[in-house]
């Protein structure tokens, strides 16, 4: 099976590709709605930055930012809800989002997991060391794969814990979330050893800064890196690509799907 795409719809003023591009609800409704028509099948609406030293949002503007977009794009696709509070999650959910993406995995608001259960709701739980601000102060591992499967099979521990079931539950590595660019490629290179954990597996390394690190590129010129690295996660078993190029990206699984047959 082809991975499913999940577009990004970022409503912020400082997301490290695209911020302030779609900060205006209008804007980010009409964005939403491309990405459905290039592909997706899901869309990812955010009102907070994760980038490395994001300014933190307070709950009454990060639900100002999304709970209009959320409502308008669940008319016409599945909607995830990018953010790590309780308060947001929620009103997602009232607005018609039928998923829960916390890039902390429930440890800054645990209480979500409760509130995903009661809603039987999906959810993805990603790995990531600490919290944005920190995360990329000098992250080590012993072995990064054998700790990113142990975290994200305690989280789903914990969340199964809570009633959510774990058909449910979706898995994500977390690239570019507390790792060095080896890390990164390492996760990339043996992302089929987090199949083991049972659950689908979400993968996001659209635009993001371990491509630049490779070959030097820009942010605004990462498409390439985006696609490579999505097929090959695509390759090793991802299930869910996390992109903001749906278009290019659903033509670059088009041809890899015709030559594979
Ligand atoms: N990456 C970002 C945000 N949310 N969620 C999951 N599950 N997986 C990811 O890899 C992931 C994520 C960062 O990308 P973006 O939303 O474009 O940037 P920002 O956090 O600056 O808004």
């Amino acid at each position: 099976m082809p991975p499913k795409l999940m577009g990004v719809v970022n409503v912020t003023p400082d997301s490290f590709s695209d911020g302030g591009q779609y900060l205006d609800p209008a804007a980010a409704i009409r964005h939403g709605e491309q990405l459905v028509r290039d592909g997706a099948a899901i869309l990812d609406v955010g009102g907070e930055s994760t980038r490395p030293g994001a300014v933190e949002v307070d709950e009454a503007e990060e639900l100002r930012r999304v709970e209009p977009v959320v409502a308008k794009l669940a008319e016409t696709a599945a909607v995830s809800i990018d953010t790590s509070k309780l308060a947001v999650a929620e009103a997602a959910l009232d607005a018609g989002a039928s998923i829960v993406n916390d890039v902390t995995a429930f440890k800054h608001q645990p209480e979500m997991a409760a509130l995903c259960a009661e809603r039987g709701v999906g959810v993805v739980l990603m790995h990531m060391p600490g919290n944005p601000r920190t995360m990329q102060d000098d992250p080590r591992y012993e072995d990064v794969v054998d700790e990113v499967k142990a975290f994200l099979a305690e989280r789903m521990e914990f969340t199964n814990g809570q009633g959510v079931e774990e058909e449910r539950i979706w898995l994500d590595p977390g690239i570019g979330f507390g790792k060095t660019l080896e890390h990164n490629l390492e996760l990339l290179r043996r992302l089929g050893e987090l199949r083991g954990l049972g659950r689908p597996l979400v993968v996001g390394t659209s635009r993001k800064s371990f491509i630049g690190k490779v070959d030097g590129s820009a942010v605004e010129d990462r498409i390439g890196g985006s696609i490579a690295s999505s097929v090959l996660a695509a390759a090793e078993g991802a299930d869910v690509l996390r992109v903001h190029d749906v278009a290019e990206m659903a033509q670059a699984l088009a041809v890899t799907n015709a030559v594979l047959g």
